[in-house]
């Protein structure tokens, strides 16, 4: 079928519209319609050049919503007209990684979807011949897609798609950091660094779970206000501190925060991230991604004195289990979506979404089809 489609054909090139070529679900695969996605930065770090898993052409994507319209055979968790959430992060509930219940990692297609192809091999989008790629398996950039039964999570039939698509990447990956990668506990003293599409999640986590000081660290000013509005207690811009950031935030936190939140992708703020926790039992979870070729260091005295660095990875949700509920959070007013999405726009505007995220003016940028 003829699909609508942003494609990212090269590197550092805006994206073009196009009428793209999809073909249907094959067997435990299903066809989405897309009624909204959201754009996150690591769209914008792919499009860069700096992801080392980067293909082109390919359609970008990760934080969709929409409908199911068609499923392919075998398929026994969803029918048409099911409302969706695609995920990134899959959940099989069968592979060792699911198996564990020590990670939501799971590993049944992450090597397809990091070859930006289906679980089959093949892609399904092509132009006039030319191949296409899949991204992170989800490929949202696009009014249809094709999905894994296992990379979906059906959600309620009442939830907007243009602010529920928000939980396929960014709602659940701050507030999952939170809740099920740190499990920060009522009392606790937290550090946020980026108070971005991620940051101003791990905020809103932060509070929900009872945090008592919540700090924001942002060198643009402009997201003090939001952040504030989301619990954060105390603001830091790292231009007005005179001297080492360091010490400066051990000092606020009254010997160091219990977490910390690297929400940016930068290795140096992810060592002063690590290096403001509180020795003994401090713990620092990183969440930005980095441009190929970074590595992190710090001295190794860090840890030994009790620090703790860890990752988090879709906030540590596992989707199909944790993405509807979560979605019933927002219908229950229970976290706040719509405050954070401070532009929507057509498909053939999607460009701006990332001139208006690398100019720092959004927060998330929701197109809607
Ligand atoms: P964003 O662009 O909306 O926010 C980044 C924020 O960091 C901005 O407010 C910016 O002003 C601030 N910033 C930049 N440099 C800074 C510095 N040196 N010190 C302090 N603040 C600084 O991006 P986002 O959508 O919130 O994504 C944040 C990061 O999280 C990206 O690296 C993205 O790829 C990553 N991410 C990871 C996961 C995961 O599962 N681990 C999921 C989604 C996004
Ligand atoms: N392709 C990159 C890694 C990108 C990355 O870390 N992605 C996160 C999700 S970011 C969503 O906005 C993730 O889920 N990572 C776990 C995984 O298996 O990819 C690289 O460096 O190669
Ligand atoms: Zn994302």
């Amino acid at each position: 079928m003829d699909v609508k489609a942003a494609v990212a054909w090269d590197a550092g090139q805006p994206l073009t519209i196009e009428t793209v070529q999809l073909e249907g679900p094959q067997t435990g695969e299903v066809l989405v319609e897309i009624k909204a996605t959201g754009v996150c930065h690591t769209d914008a770090f792919t499009l860069s050049g700096t992801d080392p898993e980067g293909l082109f052409p390919a359609i970008l994507g990760h934080e969709g919503a929409g409908v199911v319209v068609e499923v392919g055979s075998g398929v026994k968790s969803l029918k048409v007209g099911d409302r969706v959430i695609p995920l990134y992060t899959p959940e099989c509930r069968q592979c060792e990684y699911c198996l564990s219940r020590k990670t939501n990692l799971c590993q049944a297609i992450r090597s397809t979807q990091g070859r930006g192809v289906m679980p089959d091999g093949t892609s399904r989008f092509s132009l006039d011949g030319t191949m296409l790629y899949h991204y992170m398996g989800t490929s949202t950039f696009a009014n249809y897609t094709v999905l894994p039964e296992i990379a979906v999570a059906k959600i309620r039939e009442d939830a907007p798609f243009d602010k529920v698509c928000y939980i396929g990447c960014g709602v659940t990956t701050g507030i999952g950091a939170v809740i099920y990668t740190a499990k920060v506990e009522p009392g606790a003293k937290v550090i946020v660094f980026g108070l971005g599409g991620i940051g101003l999640n791990v905020i809103q986590g932060a509070r929900m779970v009872g945090a008592e000081m919540i700090v924001g660290v942002d060198i643009n000013p402009s997201k003090r206000a939001l952040a504030e509005k989301f619990g954060m207690t105390h603001f830091v811009n790292p231009k007005e501190v005179e001297g080492d950031l360091v010490p400066y935030l051990v000092d606020l936190t009254k010997g160091g925060a219990d977490y910390t939140f690297e929400c940016i992708g930068n290795v140096n703020v992810m060592r002063q991230a690590l290096e403001c926790c509180h020795k003994g039992w401090g713990v620092s979870v990183i969440i930005g991604v980095a441009a190929a070729g970074q590595e992190i260091c710090t001295r190794p005295f860090q840890l030994v004195t009790g620090r703790v660095w860890k990752g988090s990875a879709f906030g540590g949700a596992r989707g199909r289990t944790d993405v509807p509920r979560i979605v019933d959070w927002y219908m229950e007013g229970k976290i706040n979506i719509d405050d954070l999405i401070t532009h929507t726009m057509p498909l053939e505007r999607i460009n701006e979404a990332f001139d208006l995220m690398h100019k720092g003016e959004s927060i998330r940028s929701v197109v809607t089809f």
